[in-house]
C-alpha cells in the first residue's frame, strides 16, 4: 500500500516538473539528461566568482547561477577564491592577469559588447574564464557559456570569442497605451502601462533576460503608428522604469515618435520641421527624457505613410524631418530610425516603387546619427519578396534592415513558419552595388560603406500570453532575430539547431525532425498561400486568409487584384520596361537577370512578370499546372509535418506537444482553404481545369468569398 503511494506520488511529482507552458523559452536549464556528460560537467564547474555588485556582471553572475545550479542538479556556490573549475567573471580592468594572459590585440578586436570564453591555467587551478572589455560582453558570454551546455557541448578545452556585426539589434514593438497590439496574435501587450512605473512585473525581467541571451540590445516600447501622449511625463516616468530593469541586461528603450506631436502635446500650431519653436520644441523634450531615462537609446519613425503626419505635410522632406529629430537627440548620444516603409495616398506610381523613389535623392542628407530603416522587400513582408531595391543605393546612409518577427502575412500565431530562410535569403541576395561584393547583409552591417552605425530590427511577435509568442514556434523567430542581428553568417539551420536543443531537447531523433520541418516550414507556407511570385492576395483590412478577388479598398494598392492583375491571357504585375519598370531601381545585373523571363527565379516569376497561362516553366508544366502544382504540394507538406510531428510524442512534454499537434490541424485547414480558394479563382481566368490526379476542392469559389471575419485580430 505504502510503497504505491510513494509511486503515484513519484509519478505526480515527474508530471508536474515534466509539464512546461513555454515561458521559459529556451532558458530552460533542466538537468543535463546525459549521465556521463552530467558527471563531467559537475567535474568541470565547481562554482563562480565574481566581483560583481550591481549592474550587467551581477545579472550576468545571477543567470549563471541559476543556469549552472539547474544544468548541473546541484547548487553551484559563488566563491571567494578560485579552486579547479572555477568561473570567473570579470574585465581586464577589474582583473589584472587578464591583459597578459589573453594579450592587448585580442581585447582590442573585441569592443564593447564582444567577449572571450576561455579554459585557462589561473593561480595554480583549471579555470574558465569569461571576460569582454565591458561588462556588457561578459553578460553575453555567460549566455554563450549556458548555450554550450544546454546544448550538451564539451567544455574541456575553451576557447571562443564573439563580437556583434551589428550594432543596434532591436525588437520593434507595436504596442498600444491602451496594451493593444496592432498586428499581435499572442494577447495583448505585455507592457502594462497602468501599474507602471510602480509595479515592476516580473515578466519584464525575463523579457530582458532572454533578449540578452541572444545579443538584443534595444526595444522600442510603442507602435509605428504612433501615440504623442507617451512623449508626456507620467508616461515617461513609466518608460523609465522598463528602462531601469532594461539596463542591467544592456537593453536600450526607444520610443516612436509622432510627427505632429508639438502640435498634439506642445500646444504649438505647427510641426513643420523648420520653424525654430517647433525646433526648439524637440530639442527641450529630449532634453526632458533624457533627464528621466539617461540612456534613452532614440526615436523610430513612421512618418507620411498610411496617414502618419510627417515633414511632407509641411512641404519639407524626409530628410527634414529625420534631421529635426536627430539634432534634437545628438547632444545625448542619441540615434533617430527614420522608416522608409512610406507610400503615398495620391501617387498612382506603382507601390513597390514609392519608397525608392522618395529615398535615393535624399541620400547623402541625413545626419550622422540617422538611419533609415528598410522593410526587407518592397511592398510589405510578404511571405516571399526580392529584396527592396533601396539596399546598396543609399551608399552615405547607414540603412537598418526591419523585418517583421509577428506572423500578419504568414498565418498568424498559428502557423509553423520558421522564418530564418526568409532572413538569410533577403541577407545574402547580392545587390550588385560594388565591385567586390555586396550582398545585403554587407550593406546592412555597415561594411560595403564603412558606417560604424548598423542596425538590423524584427517587429516583435510577443504577447501576454503565457509562452510570449502564441505559437510555441514562433520564438524560434524571436530567438532568430538576435541570433542573426549577432552573426548575419549564421545559417537557418544552426540557428534552427541551438533553438531545438534548448527549447525541447537534445534527443536526436527529436532535433532531427523538427529541424527538417523547420527548415522547410517556409516554403511550404509560400507554396500554399503565394507561390510563383504571387503577392499580397490575403484578406483585406484584418489580411486574414485568402481573398484574392477582394477589389474594394479605399485604395488601389490596398487591393489584392492590383498586385496579382490576372485576367483571361495571364497573371501577375509587369515590372518590367514595358510595365511599371520597378526593375530599373535595380543594379544592371540584378535588373537583367529578374526581366528576362527565362531568366528570372521562378519564386519571383509573377513580382515581375505578366505571364500567359501556357508558359512552359522548368518543369516542363504550363504556368497553370505548375501553380496548381504548388498549391497541391503545399497542402501535402503541412500534412508531412503533422505525421513527422505525431512521432515525436514520446520526446517532450505533453502540454506542448498537443498545443502544436493542434496548431499543426488548424494549418492544416486553413492551408486547404488557401490552395482551394486561390485556384478556384484564379481558374476562372485561366479557363483550364485542376489536374484530375488532386483532390477537388470541397467547397466553392462564391463560399469561399462570402466567408467573412470581422473579429479577426488587426
Ligand atoms: C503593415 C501593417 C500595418 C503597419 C504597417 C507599417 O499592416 O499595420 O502599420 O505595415 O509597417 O504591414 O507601418
Amino acid at each position: 500500500m505504502k510503497k504505491w503511494i510513494v509511486v503515484i506520488i513519484g509519478i505526480m511529482l515527474f508530471n508536474s516538473v515534466s509539464a512546461e507552458n513555454g515561458y521559459d523559452l529556451w532558458l530552460r536549464y533542466k538537468v543535463t539528461d546525459n549521465a556521463v556528460l552530467l558527471q563531467q560537467y559537475r567535474q568541470q564547474i565547481t562554482g563562480i566568482n565574481c566581483t560583481c555588485s550591481d549592474g550587467k556582471l551581477l545579472a550576468a553572475q545571477q543567470e549563471l547561477q541559476q543556469g549552472l545550479t539547474g544544468l548541473l542538479g546541484k547548487n553551484v556556490p559563488l566563491q571567494k577564491l578560485v579552486t579547479n573549475g572555477t568561473v570567473m567573471l570579470g574585465t581586464p580592468a577589474q582583473l589584472p592577469f587578464i591583459k597578459k594572459s589573453v594579450g592587448e590585440n585580442t581585447l582590442t578586436g573585441l569592443g564593447d559588447e564582444g567577449y572571450l570564453i576561455r579554459s585557462i591555467r589561473h593561480e595554480g587551478k583549471n579555470i574558465i574564464l569569461i571576460t569582454g572589455n565591458k561588462e556588457a560582453g561578459i553578460l553575453y558570454g555567460a549566455f554563450h557559456f549556458l548555450r554550450l551546455l544546454q546544448m550538451q557541448q564539451p567544455i574541456a578545452q575553451l576557447n571562443i570569442s564573439s563580437t556583434p556585426a551589428i550594432k543596434l539589434r532591436l525588437l520593434n514593438h507595436w504596442d498600444n497605451l491602451n496594451r493593444t497590439v496592432e498586428r499581435g496574435y499572442a494577447g495583448g501587450s505585455i507592457w502594462d502601462w497602468q501599474r507602471l512605473p510602480g509595479y515592476r512585473d516580473q515578466r519584464y525581467y525575463d523579457y530582458a533576460r532572454a533578449n540578452a541571451s541572444i545579443g538584443i540590445n534595444g526595444t522600442v516600447l510603442t507602435n509605428v503608428n504612433a501615440n504623442a501622449m507617451i512623449l508626456t511625463e507620467p508616461w515617461l516616468q513609466k518608460v523609465a522604469a522598463l528602462a531601469a530593469i532594461f539596463r542591467q541586461y544592456n537593453i536600450k528603450v526607444y520610443l516612436t515618435a509622432r510627427f505632429s506631436a508639438p502640435v498634439e502635446i506642445g500646444n504649438l500650431k505647427t510641426a513643420d520641421p523648420l520653424n525654430e519653436e517647433v525646433r526648439k520644441w524637440w530639442k527641450d523634450k529630449a532634453d526632458e527624457i533624457y533627464s528621466i531615462i539617461p540612456d534613452f537609446g532614440g526615436f523610430l519613425v513612421k512618418a507620411n505613410s498610411e496617414g502618419q503626419p510627417g515633414p511632407q505635410n509641411y512641404q519639407r522632406t524626409h530628410a527634414d524631418g529625420a534631421n529635426m529629430l536627430a539634432d534634437a537627440v545628438a547632444p545625448h548620444n542619441g540615434i533617430v530610425m527614420w522608416r522608409a516603409f512610406v507610400y503615398s495616398n495620391e501617387s498612382p506610381e506603382d507601390r513597390f516603387k514609392q519608397a525608392y523613389n522618395e529615398f535615393k535623392p535624399l541620400d547623402g542628407q541625413f545626419r550622422k546619427n540617422v538611419l533609415v530603416q528598410v522593410k526587407n522587400g518592397p511592398i510589405d513582408f510578404q511571405p516571399r519578396e526580392p529584396f527592396h531595391p533601396l539596399f546598396g543605393a543609399m551608399p552615405q546612409t547607414p540603412l537598418m534592415m526591419e523585418y517583421q518577427l509577428t506572423q500578419e502575412y504568414m498565418g498568424f500565431a498559428t502557423h509553423l513558419v520558421y522564418e530564418a530562410p526568409l532572413f538569410t535569403e533577403v541577407l545574402n541576395a547580392d545587390t550588385h552595388t560594388k565591385p567586390n561584393g555586396s550582398t545585403v547583409a554587407q550593406i546592412i552591417d555597415g561594411t560595403a560603406d564603412g558606417h560604424s552605425l548598423s542596425g538590423m530590427a524584427g517587429v516583435s511577435n510577443i504577447g501576454s500570453d503565457i509562452n510570449w509568442t502564441g505559437h510555441p514556434f514562433g520564438q524560434a523567430n524571436w530567438y532568430t532575430l538576435g541570433r542573426l542581428a549577432w552573426n548575419p553568417a549564421l545559417t537557418p539551420a544552426q540557428i534552427a539547431n541551438e533553438w531545438i536543443r534548448q527549447t525541447f531537447t537534445n534527443k536526436k531523433a527529436f532535433v532531427d525532425t523538427v529541424q527538417q520541418m523547420m527548415l522547410a516550414s517556409r516554403e511550404i507556407m509560400v507554396n500554399y498561400m503565394t507561390p510563383l511570385g504571387l503577392h499580397h492576395i490575403m484578406g483585406y483590412g484584418h489580411h486574414y486568409g485568402p481573398a484574392p478577388w477582394y477589389n474594394k479598398a479605399p485604395r488601389a494598392d490596398w487591393n489584392p487584384v492590383y498586385f496579382h492583375r490576372a485576367d483571361s491571357t495571364g497573371i501577375g504585375f509587369n515590372r518590367t520596361a514595358s510595365g511599371s519598370n520597378a526593375l530599373a531601381q535595380y543594379q544592371p545585373a540584378v535588373r537583367r537577370q529578374y526581366e528576362n523571363i527565362a531568366t528570372c527565379p521562378e519564386e519571383l516569376l509573377l513580382w515581375f512578370h505578366h505571364v500567359p497561362w501556357d508558359h512552359k516553366m522548368k518543369s516542363g508544366k504550363t504556368l497553370w499546372e505548375e501553380m496548381c502544382e504548388k498549391y497541391y504540394r503545399g497542402v501535402d507538406s503541412v500534412r508531412w509535418m503533422q505525421r513527422s510531428w505525431s512521432r515525436l510524442k514520446n520526446y517532450i512534454d505533453e502540454e506542448r506537444f498537443k498545443q502544436i499537434e493542434q496548431l499543426l490541424g488548424i494549418q492544416e485547414q486553413e492551408a486547404v482553404w488557401w490552395r482551394n480558394a486561390c485556384l478556384l479563382y484564379f481558374q476562372t481566368f485561366s479557363g483550364k481545369p485542376i489536374p484530375a490526379k488532386y483532390e477537388k476542392p470541397d467547397r466553392t469559389l462564391e463560399y469561399y468569398m462570402e466567408l467573412n471575419f470581422p473579429y479577426a485580430p488587426h
